[in-house]
């Protein structure tokens, strides 16, 4: 067949805006053309919606050369590309990012104005994101894929298209109440569904052994069921470059097969339960951010996500004529977390049973091709899964795992002999209580590398969770720290600091965000600290209009905003904030509160729906709330706010608008956070604990601009080898027993003594998260931000320094550690002729 040639639809546009389709005038025609031809409407009848679906599909067209491009320089020279395999993928909204990327932004506003739209952003506000992740797992993956794409690293994102992503969180009577999320009613313009490269997974029924041409015995398995996987492919464009890289998201159909043979037997509806049955398998996000649910349909949607991807990947290699045997030659595998660990099983089964490779040779190239993220230490967020119901759904994988795990035990044997605790420790198969198999154990033996995603994490990963394998295997454990793309969570996010950022030391920071550091030669610039200042004041009074347009709470810019937003979860804390507040609120009250900085606590995220403590907590926080912003003694000193369904357009929102960010875990709890380097990047403090990357953040931002408080990981291990006693702790702290009392008399839930009940003896009793133990030091804490607060200067100052000195949570940083430790990839050239600007 003739290669495609990309230069003919363009030809000589090389460095010509017109001609590349990137100027306002194209994007105009553009938008005409799928308003008529793909939408069926007439512009002057066009509601926003439909602009807003006109101007995507416009923008889509104009990431289709940078995409064929790619796939077409893949083809031509092959070379090796990174699977990203993640059952989360967070990717926010699009339109902006590759407005942005391409760098048309004023042109789509031009355009615009041509339908009667004053302003981009009344466009961007109808996009709908899709919410296929949870929290900073699923987000983590979205910026990875953005700084592949940006570094020009050929990569795809494999994962799922959840028909349902995470609920919609309402609020009713300070309860949060889940609502189904339609992210697809409006349909979504940024996927080309790839019905042609379906491919078929396989469910249950057993194995059976056969003799093969060359009479060797062989294991096969006969499945009791199918799903096709479809391609939905969302292309991800880097930020001004010509390589496009793609999200491949499988939604799970039907087979047909199975549908006809039903429907010749006489049985209709039979035909219709196993349609309805497969397609469940993508229908729904398990909505639990680091906790187990341990339900078979997650364990189904885990293979069949995984099982396609690997299924494609071979596939790659075979259409163009590349060998099997090459696979770790031209795929770099990455396991975030254990979600799609099955890989090492399902690449096993692929070579051995499909490719008819012996064991050696198939394991060589899985262990050469895969390496594993471990993303959390919390032990119910470690997946294992139930021998009986693995084998029931996954028996030939099971097979093989026996055998992975036979393996590795006499390697065990041989470096530890006599030692059987050894081996019942590291086995993949848990056989203490009800048997079950260790997710964790099987991607740390198949991976050549595993990492954790902060240096105190990657620390405990090696001390804590596995240090018999970190023993055994110390080349294979290392850290690669989280990042963020500068590109969605400054540029786009924050287009006043950008603004100010790019005037001062020019636009260079977006690509390479180490070159933030020139701003600190102006920390002694009076008049551009105030220059500073006024730019974070006006970007919180957008938020305070969205506050307010939202949540009918009026709260003042001036003030300072403390935020805290991220999942609900005990060791998150958010209740030890709320302690603090209510302790401020007390202070208000009696007079005491002098020299503390007039506050807006705001709060936002969501709570696992099967999570009753967390969802206590989010009542917690609105009862307090609604105390205190009925009380005319906090007018102008306290305003408490609970923002209902934070996702990342509200994040957006919200990062750029803070002066102070919440980073409070229990030391040892969070594995790195994200949120933190969002905060920091856009000039907001730190209060918060040595927990995950916040130490490296404190190392980087300096001592003196970060509010540190709190036990250390020893300290807090200490603790629970004396035994622990919050009592003792509460008892030395009046302040702290008149919060508790007032809560206990039903102060916050309207004389109910009893609504909070639980969380007071939660916190009382065994307080597993040691809230009581650094409130005092929380509090100190909290009055030296005061304290700072009162000086607006050395404010702004810390605050330009922390931006200043956060390059290095770039996850263009990040990315570039993966390439070289971990992957071994580096960038593809892609020429075309219409070069982006
Ligand atoms: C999260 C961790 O809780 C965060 O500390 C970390 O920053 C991010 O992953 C990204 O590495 N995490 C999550 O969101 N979901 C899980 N199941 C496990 C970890």
């Amino acid at each position: 067949s003739q290669p495609l040639d990309l230069r003919l639809p363009t030809p000589g546009c090389y460095n010509d805006p017109e001609r590349a389709g990137l100027d306002a005038k194209s994007v105009f025609d553009g938008m005409t053309e799928h308003l008529f031809f793909t939408l069926g409407k007439l512009a002057p009848t066009a509601s926003r919606h439909d602009l807003y679906m006109a101007l995507s599909y416009a923008v889509r067209d104009r990431l289709m050369m940078r995409y064929l491009a790619t796939t077409e320089a893949m083809r031509a020279h092959p070379q090796k590309s990174v699977a990203y395999l993640s059952a989360e993928f967070l990717i926010g909204p699009q339109l902006n990012n590759n407005l942005l990327n391409l760098g048309i932004q004023q042109e789509a506003e031009a355009a615009l104005r041509n339908f009667g739209i004053e302003s981009l952003q009344q466009i961007l506000d109808v996009e709908e994101e899709p919410g296929l992740g949870n929290g900073g797992l699923g987000r983590l993956a979205a910026c990875y894929m953005e700084s592949l794409a940006s570094l020009k690293i050929p990569a795809t994102g494999y994962g799922i298209r959840y028909e349902f992503g995470i609920f919609d969180q309402l609020i009713r009577d300070g309860w949060q109440v889940e609502i189904t999320d339609k992210w697809l009613k409006g349909g979504w313009p940024w996927e080309l569904p790839q019905p042609d490269e379906a491919c078929f997974v396989g469910f249950g029924g057993r194995t059976e052994s056969y003799i093969d041409d060359k009479g060797s015995y062989r294991s096969r398995w006969i499945p009791a069921e199918h799903a096709i996987g479809i391609p939905h492919d969302v292309p991800v464009l880097g930020y001004r470059v010509n390589i496009c890289d793609r999200l491949r998201l499988w939604r799970a159909d039907a087979t047909e097969s199975f549908d006809f043979y039903a429907f010749n037997i006489g049985d209709y509806y039979g035909a219709v339960e196993e349609k309805v049955g497969s397609e469940t398998l993508s229908k729904v996000l398990y909505p639990n951010d680091g906790t187990d649910e341990g339900r078979r349909l997650r364990l189904k949607q885990q293979h069949f996500f995984v099982s396609c991807s690997l299924q494609d990947m071979l596939r790659s290699l075979d259409n163009r004529g590349l060998p099997v045997e090459d696979f770790p030659k031209y795929w770099t595998v990455q396991l975030n977390d254990t979600h799609p660990a099955i890989a090492v099983a399902e690449l096993m089964r692929l070579l051995i049973d499909d490719r008819h490779m012996d064991w050696d040779k198939a394991w060589d190239i899985t262990s050469r091709s895969v390496a594993y993220t471990n993303h959390t230490l919390l032990p119910e967020a470690l997946e294992k899964w139930d021998l009986n119901l693995f084998s029931s759904l996954l028996p030939r994988h099971l097979e093989l795992i026996y055998e992975i795990n036979r393996r590795f035990l006499q390697q065990l044997r041989l470096r530890y002999p006599g030692n059987d605790a050894i081996q019942r420790k590291l086995s993949i198969i848990d056989e203490d209580g009800s048997k079950a198999v260790r997710m964790a154990h099987l991607a740390t033996i198949g991976a050549h590398h595993v990492n954790g995603v902060a240096a105190l994490h990657s620390d405990l990963v090696k001390t804590d969770l596995l240090p018999e394998f970190a023993e055994l295997w110390p080349e294979k454990f290392t850290n690669v720290t989280n990042g963020v793309t500068p590109r969605r969570w400054v540029a786009l996010a924050n287009p006043e600091l950008s603004t100010l950022l790019n005037e001062h030391i020019g636009e260079d920071w977006i690509s390479n965000m180490e070159n933030l550091r020139k701003l600190e030669e102006r920390q002694n610039d009076q008049g551009f600290l105030e220059h500073w200042g006024n730019t974070k004041l006006s970007v919180k009074r957008k938020l305070a209009s969205y506050i307010h347009r939202n949540t009918g709470v009026l709260v003042d810019p001036s003030t300072l905003f403390d935020v805290q937003v991220k999942r609900i979860h005990e060791y998150k804390r958010q209740h030890l904030n709320v302690l603090q507040v209510i302790t401020q609120y007390l202070r208000i009250k009696n007079g005491q509160a002098d020299g503390m900085a007039p506050r807006t606590v705001i709060f936002g995220g969501k709570a696992a729906p099967g999570y009753y403590m967390a969802k206590l907590i989010i009542r917690f926080i609105n009862g307090i709330a609604e105390t205190v912003n009925a009380d005319p003694d906090m007018d102008g000193r306290l305003r408490v706010v609970f923002l209902p369904d934070y996702n990342v357009k509200l994040g957006e929102q919200v990062y750029p608008a803070s002066d102070l960010s919440e980073q409070i875990s229990t030391a040892g709890k969070e594995a790195s956070g994200t949120g933190n380097m969002k905060f920091a990047m856009n000039g907001a403090l730190t209060i918060g604990t040595l927990d995950g990357a916040n130490v490296e953040i404190r190392e980087l931002v300096g001592a003196e601009n970060f509010f540190l408080f709190g036990k250390t990981v020893e300290e807090i291990n200490d603790l629970k080898r004396s035994g622990y006693n919050p009592g003792a702790f509460i008892n030395a702290m009046p302040e702290l027993q008149e919060a508790l009392r007032l809560i206990e008399m039903g102060h916050f839930s309207n004389g109910d003594s009893e609504l909070f009940r639980p969380l007071l003896d939660n916190l009382t009793g065994h307080d597993p998260f040691f809230v009581m133990a650094d409130f005092a030091d929380y509090l100190r804490a909290q009055e030296a931000v005061s304290l700072a607060w009162t000086d607006r200067m050395h404010w702004n100052r810390m605050s330009l320094l922390n931006t200043a000195r956060t390059g290095f949570f770039s996850s263009d940083r990040s990315i570039g550690e993966y390439c070289e430790n971990i992957w071994n990839v580096g960038p593809l050239n892609v020429d075309i002729t219409c070069d982006v600007r």
